[in-house]
């Protein structure tokens, strides 16, 4: 296994290697505050070379055919399970996250997405349509070089989902993981030529998003970006992408309604919500953020919901009881903190949390903020309508189905919603009406690789998952001839 930690490499044509201008940024473990990794500072030079050898690689990946490439996606997916701790350790340390989540999560996720991609790639055809003058059929054709650019909430677990779809379609890739948690993407690179993976066919670039993000957005010789993110730099990246004509797909921010009906079975309800509110420190864009509750349950729920949310236990995220980790990062804990300051402002009620946590030993100085509940806010305030992406809920009464409708329909986001009620009627009725690209019934974050995924409204553009993703890095090109 690659060294963990010193200075991490960009992996272009095939080779570990430095940026060209030789510089690097830290990179922290944001559980301790510490350096502990050097960051390259990728620029357009670097670029350029990735693009070079991507192209020079892309007539052979593409017509190596589905089942050989497929063959290399697995034994990359091989290595990584061998060493399938030591990526679960690294994601922790990047990421602050709970090392058990890490490991019973993210990594294995990310290995399951090269395998399924992998498999769902060998499925993938085109269709045929005859009449009584023409047969046609269509090609669905690899553009030959793509991009795929990635958050640091999930950090392989995006980079793959990304990555996976874009290789076993046919194409290269120029992958950029985000600067704030570069370390698994460097590991796995690492291992890809170990892999049998060509080179040219996977080119990871690390930095900044203002420099090298940006530069790969406006390569003339990337003709489409798949990208998740925050929605402010999606719409830039939206916009950057359009002067070319690229084709874009955008998995942007959330501000997911829970939706808890008075005939909700309550003890799945209250552990649903509190899943859907905490889970990686509330830094998932499919995070339950508004907890609506029929009024009726109102006080039993909340007061149950806050006496369990007191429980979650917060700190050092090698501990293998601890719940929640730290924040990603400081800047990033800092702009948490300053919206639970801005609910207060607003005329919220702090029930619980509501503070940075200094947790005592080896992470005196990281950076963790208490699980966070607010009531008393109304549906239109900025803390109930922008995405604070961290673990601070919101609680909100409704009186009928009619009134939840409207307070989940009411942002500009509309990703993920979750239903709680015994009501199958009801569950139906509401998911319909709800404007979200997905709404649970009974539970949150279930998912099967094969639906469609992505947002209505300002949480994205097009659907990524399943078939939709291998669409998206493909163009169709339809075949007439006359009818025999
Ligand atoms: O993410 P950015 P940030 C939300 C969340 C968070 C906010 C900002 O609310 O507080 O976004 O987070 C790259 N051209 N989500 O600023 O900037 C960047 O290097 C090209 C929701 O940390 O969106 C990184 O690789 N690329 C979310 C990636 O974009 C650019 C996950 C995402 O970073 C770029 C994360 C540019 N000009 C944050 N600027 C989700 N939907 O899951 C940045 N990047």
């Amino acid at each position: 296994m690659t060294a963990f930690g010193g200075n991490i490499r960009n992996y272009i044509g095939g080779q570990l290697v430095d940026p060209l201008s030789g510089k690097y940024f830290d990179c922290e473990n944001p559980a301790t505050g510490a350096v502990y990794a050097q960051v390259p500072d990728s620029d357009a030079r670097d670029l350029e070379l990735a693009v070079t050898a991507a192209h020079d690689a892309a007539a052979g990946w593409r017509d190596m055919g589905a089942q050989a490439r497929a063959a290399i996606m697995h034994k990359l997916a091989d290595l990584m399970e061998q060493r399938i701790d030591d990526f679960a350790m690294a994601e922790c340390v990047d990421n602050g996250k709970p090392l058990s989540l890490a490991r019973g999560m993210d990594i294995p996720r990310s290995i399951n997405n090269l395998r399924f991609f992998a498999d769902l790639g060998t499925q993938f055809r085109g269709q045929e349509f005859t009449s009584e003058k023409s047969f046609s059929y269509t090609l669905r054709q690899p553009y030959g070089v793509v991009a795929t650019i990635s958050p640091w909430n999930l950090p392989l677990l995006l980079f793959t989902w990304k990555l996976a779809p874009a290789l076993a379609s046919g194409n290269c890739v120029i992958a950029k993981p985000s600067e704030v948690t570069p370390m698994t993407a460097y590991l796995m690179s690492a291992l890809a030529t170990e892999a049998g993976c060509p080179a040219g066919v996977l080119n990871v670039l690390h930095g900044r998003g203002a420099q090298i993000g940006a530069a790969i957005t406006s390569h003339p010789r990337i003709p489409a970006i798949s990208f998740t993110g925050g929605t402010v730099t999606g719409r830039g990246i939206y916009q950057a992408a359009s002067a070319q004509l690229k084709k874009v797909s955008l998995e942007l921010g959330g501000k997911n309604p829970t939706v808890i009906f008075d005939d909700a079975n309550h003890d799945l309800s209250l552990q649903g919500a509190k899943m859907a509110g905490f889970t990686n420190q509330g830094q998932i864009c499919l995070c339950g953020s508004r907890i609506l509750v029929q009024q009726d349950i109102y006080k039993k729920f909340r007061d149950e919901f806050v006496a369990q949310v007191k429980e979650i236990s917060i700190g050092d995220p090698l501990a293998p009881d601890t719940l929640m980790g730290a924040m990603v990062s400081k800047q990033h804990m800092e702009k948490v903190l300053g919206y639970i300051d801005l609910a207060q402002q607003e005329g919220g009620k702090i029930l619980v949390g509501g503070n940075r946590r200094i947790v005592q030993g080896r992470c005196a100085n990281g950076y963790f903020i208490e699980p966070t509940v607010i009531e008393g806010l109304p549906a239109q305030c900025r803390t109930n309508q922008e995405e604070i992406f961290g673990p601070v809920v919101t609680l909100m009464p409704f009186r009928d189905e009619d009134e939840a409708v409207e307070i989940a329909n009411s942002t500009q986001y509309g990703l993920a919603a979750s239903i709680w009620t015994e009501n199958s009627d009801r569950a139906k009725r509401v998911a319909a009406r709800i404007d979200s690209g997905i709404v649970w019934i009974n539970c949150w974050n279930m998912r099967d690789l094969r639906t469609p995924f992505g947002g209505m409204k300002n949480s994205g553009v097009g659907r990524e998952g399943g078939m939709h993703a291998l669409e998206f890095f493909t163009e169709e090109k339809t075949i007439c001839r006359p009818a025999a």
